[in-house]
């Protein structure tokens, strides 16, 4: 297969100057490739089919152990004014970083094929849908780029002669000059995960991982896809779709942002505790929200696939991920059973007792480190969750009626709190902070600002931003959803979670869907609007009042403690933060200064 789009071909034959493939191959999306592929990597050694018996159809890669999360400290945001890039991006002039980037690649493929993978993100031929076109020399990569997106050659129906694309050009870094290869290449001492926001393009060098390889996720559908939303007036963003019914089948959709492995999977697909409920999977971590004609924001989930944190899912955690995970899947990094199915920290209460580790090593209950990494993850088409949502290919999207904005806080955040209007919305999401999580290289545990869960995934400059979602709600025919900020990760003193979690996070989506029909109530307080006494359903829930009042208090002394906290994260954007929002933050600081 070859291209009839003059620019796409000559992208595609200058790269291959530059990097020397021995050979390229377009890729069209079939099974009969996808199952290819997976050979390729299963005789590199990096991957093993699992046993037919317990998991057909599904493989376990283990990656190199110096590749395994995305790196931010490598991700760059190469606008043409630093500024642009803002404080919280990594930033070099893009002349500079193409120079460097056009000497990695510079026969950086030599001894690999170069695989040309057109995809749509978004169902094919949808207004809201975007087209990228990745070259990357990983079998791996491209047969999970078959699952996580719309591959093929439909794509480049939809293209034609001269229809737009994003140019995503990545490469493990590791050329193939005499003698083996190893079993996961990679460069680990030149990573580099780069975009130029202004010409729309992407070049990702030395990982073969998640976010740094799959670029139509993280780099695509969040970095360039959040600049070209603030240019075309809609959202890209780091949010879960879910539809929710209550008893009487009343339906609507919420959208959550929560930053890397603080639950989206699970809220995606939960299933709730409260009796008559139901919730289903539109997405589970990308969001595009258009407006529609009647003002109301429309969303799509751009992508096809699951790419889910493995450890901590389980039959009593998530339920439906198990369902899912029985066949077809691609399992990198997790444990492997002696009888060739998989394990993770969390599956089961107690490990089995014979494990081979996420690095190909014997391991015994009771070993220092875990079976399977952290950030072990689980590759598998959303067709397969059992919960999917009829509409979730609808390629017009589904009306939000709420955001959920949220973190892992242990302390200082209620469960849940309303936000009066649209700008304190906007302000919940602008201060949310998180502990850091495995998904990414870093200090883990460690409290930092994400706002809107969107810090490593933010195309541009921060406060900038969030001056384009004040804009959004300003525009005069919007009928806007309500906004809410939840915490589910709250703890007591000696380290355990105060509330219970998972399908019981039903009883505050309960709560949210009644407030947007206007019958649950709510207390106003100096810090928004929490559950007026009695209002969150506890039924059958174990749950003390001392326990619920701490859950849904206002700890005072802790806002008082964040109030010039926010105040200096606020300053390292200087002017560009928007009047808005430092109104909100002196607004709260005085409610709080006269109780
Ligand atoms: P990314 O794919 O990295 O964007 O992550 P995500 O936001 O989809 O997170 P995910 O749902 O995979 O959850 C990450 C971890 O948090 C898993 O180990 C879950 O078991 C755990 N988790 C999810 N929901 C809850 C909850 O309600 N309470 C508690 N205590 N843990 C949760
Ligand atoms: C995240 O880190 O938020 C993920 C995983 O969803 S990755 O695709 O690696 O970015
Ligand atoms: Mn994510």
């Amino acid at each position: 297969m070859s291209s009839t789009h003059p620019r796409l071909g000559d992208w595609v034959r200058t790269t291959a100057s530059l990097c020397r493939p021995s050979r390229i191959v377009w890729c069209n999306g079939s099974r009969a490739e996808f199952d290819a592929l997976c050979d390729l990597v299963v005789r590199s050694g990096a991957g093993k089919r699992l046993n037919e018996k317990c998991r057909p159809g599904s493989y376990l890669v283990r990656s190199d152990p110096v590749d395994v999360a995305r790196v931010e400290d490598r991700t760059f945001i190469c606008s043409q004014h630093e500024v642009d890039a803002g404080p919280t991006n990594n930033w070099v002039e893009p002349d500079r970083m193409r120079a460097t980037l056009n000497g990695l690649f510079d026969g950086c493929m030599r001894g690999r094929t170069m695989y040309v993978i057109p995809y749509s993100m978004g169902p094919i031929g949808s207004h809201i849908a975007k087209i990228g076109v990745q070259i990357t020399d990983s079998p791996y990569v491209v047969a999970s780029m078959h699952v996580m997106a719309r591959v093929g050659e439909p794509v480049l129906d939809v293209l034609g002669a001269d229809g737009e694309f994003v140019p995503c050009l990545h490469s493990v870094g590791k050329p193939l000059d005499h003698g083996s290869d190893v079993p996961w290449p990679c460069n680990p001492d030149n990573r580099y995960i780069v975009h130029y926001p202004e010409t729309r393009e992407i070049w990702s060098f030395g990982s073969g991982y998640g976010g740094n390889a799959l670029l139509g996720k993280k780099c695509l559908a969040l970095r360039i896809a959040s600049v070209m939303a603030r240019d075309e007036g809609w959202l890209a963003e780091h949010m879960l779709i879910l539809k929710i019914a209550n008893p009487a089948g009343h339906v609507k959709y919420f959208a959550a942002a929560f930053p890397s492995a603080c639950g989206k999977t699970n809220l995606a697909m939960m299933v709730p505790a409260l009796p008559g409920w139901k919730v289903e999977t539109v997405g589970d971590d990308i969001c595009w929200m258009k407006f529609d004609g009647d003002g109301r924001l429309r969303a799509i989930n751009p992508e096809a696939g699951f790419f889910g944190v493995a450890p901590g899912t389980s039959h009593h955690s998530n339920h439906n991920a198990m369902v899912m995970l029985q066949k077809n899947c691609i399992f990198t990094n997790v444990a492997e059973t002696p009888d060739g199915d998989v394990w993770w920290e969390g599956m089961t209460e107690s490990p089995p007792e014979n494990l081979t580790d996420w690095r190909g090593n014997a391991w015994h209950p009771g070993e220092s480190g875990p079976a399977a990494h952290p950030n072990s993850r689980f590759t598998v088409a959303c067709a397969q969750c059992p919960v999917i949502a009829e509409e979730w290919e609808d390629p017009h999207g589904v009306p939000i009626s709420a955001i959920l904005f949220g973190g892992r806080r242990a302390s200082v955040v209620p469960l849940v709190n309303e936000a009066r209007d649209w700008r304190q919305g906007v302000f919940f999401g602008s201060i949310v902070s998180s502990e850091q999580t495995a998904a990414a290289f870093g200090n883990i545990g460690q409290l930092r600002r994400d706002p809107m869960a969107m810090l490593p995934f933010c195309g541009y400059n921060m406060a900038d931003y969030w001056s384009h979602w004040l804009a959004i709600g300003a525009r005069p025919t919007a009928r806007l959803p309500k906004i809410f900020y939840v915490n589910w990760f709250r703890k007591d003193a000696s380290g355990r979670y105060l509330w219970p979690g998972f399908g019981e996070n039903s009883r505050v989506l309960k709560w949210i869907f009644e407030r947007c029909d206007g019958i649950a109530r709510a207390e106003p307080t100096v810090i928004g609007m929490l559950p007026a006494d009695g209002e969150l359903d506890t039924t059958g829930l174990d749950l003390d009042n001392a326990t619920r009042n701490e859950l849904l208090r206002v700890n005072v002394a802790g806002w008082k403690q964040e109030i010039p906290l926010i105040g200096e994260y606020y300053d390292r954007f200087g002017s560009r933060v928007p009047g808005g929002l430092r109104d909100e933050v002196r607004e709260l600081g005085s409610r709080l200064e006269h109780l």
